[in-house]
């Protein structure tokens, strides 16, 4: 029990990675607040695993892009929860598409979701844990992609660098408030987010192959990580970078 009565937000937790972190957070006994886009019966449907391990959750409908679904977001789980302890910044796109036709709109709305979307919403929880006071825990999403390029992925890998380095600069901005800000970059997670990139069974294999412990991961093998980051088994970590890669980024040759 590791978050024992924290209260924990998470953006895009209605599914793969974002929900994963939010049972594992209620798993450690922490109370959860889920932010999600849309898919309400996916987020309803975590709130109800949560409840059922006797921890209380809330879902909020919002989409990151917009600055002000931030402040939304952070108001209604304190209204519901009462504080803000950790904050994991989640929520995130990547439509693969070539880089010499990249249609601006594409471009542009990966930059607001997962860029914009990351710094008003760590903005606004931040606020909130520098007015109750007593720290807390932020944690982005980043992604081995913020070490390594993709051909496909020229408008995400600087998002992805950016949530990174976000992570590095707010460790200074709010050290003094006892909040820490790290970042976990995960490698090949399989969630819906890479489902129709890694539906190519050459594509699928070569990553494997590619991954020394032998295996895409699951959005479980992120989840620990994040849990370990909130809770007071890190509090000496601050700015740092969490690889979650089973070995791949490592693996040159
Ligand atoms: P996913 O598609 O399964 O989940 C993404 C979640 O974000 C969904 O719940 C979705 O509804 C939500 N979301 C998308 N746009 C949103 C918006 N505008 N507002 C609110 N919610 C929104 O994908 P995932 O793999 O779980 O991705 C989660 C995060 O992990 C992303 O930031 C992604 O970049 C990062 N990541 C994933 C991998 C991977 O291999 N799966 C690797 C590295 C990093
Ligand atoms: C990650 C990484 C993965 C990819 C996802 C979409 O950051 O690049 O390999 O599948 O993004």
């Amino acid at each position: 029990m590791l978050l024992d009565g924290k209260s924990v937000l998470v953006t895009g937790a209605s599914r793969g990675i974002g929900r994963a972190i939010a049972l594992a957070c209620a798993r450690h006994g922490a109370d959860v607040a889920l932010n999600y886009l849309h898919d309400r019966s996916d987020a309803e449907s975590a709130v109800a695993e949560i409840e059922a391990m006797g921890r209380r959750a809330i879902a909020i409908e919002g989409d990151v892009a917009d600055p002000d679904s931030a402040t939304d977001f952070v108001a209604q789980s304190v209204h519901a929860l009462g504080r803000v302890d950790v904050f994991v910044s989640n929520a995130g796109i990547c439509p693969f598409h070539s880089f010499l036709d990249m249609p601006r709109e594409v471009f542009e709305r990966t930059m607001q979701v997962n860029l914009h979307g990351a710094y008003y919403m760590v903005q606004a929880a931040a606020n909130r844990m520098k007015e109750q006071g007593g720290g807390g825990s932020i944690i982005a999403i980043s992604s081995i992609s913020a070490l390594v390029g993709g051909e496909m992925q020229t408008h995400y890998t600087p998002t992805k660098a950016g949530v990174h380095s976000l992570m590095q600069s707010c460790a200074i901005a709010l050290g003094r408030y006892g909040i820490r800000c790290n970042s976990i970059l995960p490698g090949t997670i399989a969630t819906d987010i890479n489902k129709e990139d890694l539906s190519d069974p050459k594509k699928r294999t070569y990553m494997e192959t590619r991954i020394p412990l032998g295996r895409l991961g699951q959005p479980d093998d992120v989840a620990g990580c994040a849990v370990f980051l909130a809770s007071d088994l890190a509090r000496y970590v601050t700015g740092a970078a969490l690889l979650v890669d089973g070995g791949l980024f490592v693996n040159l040759q």
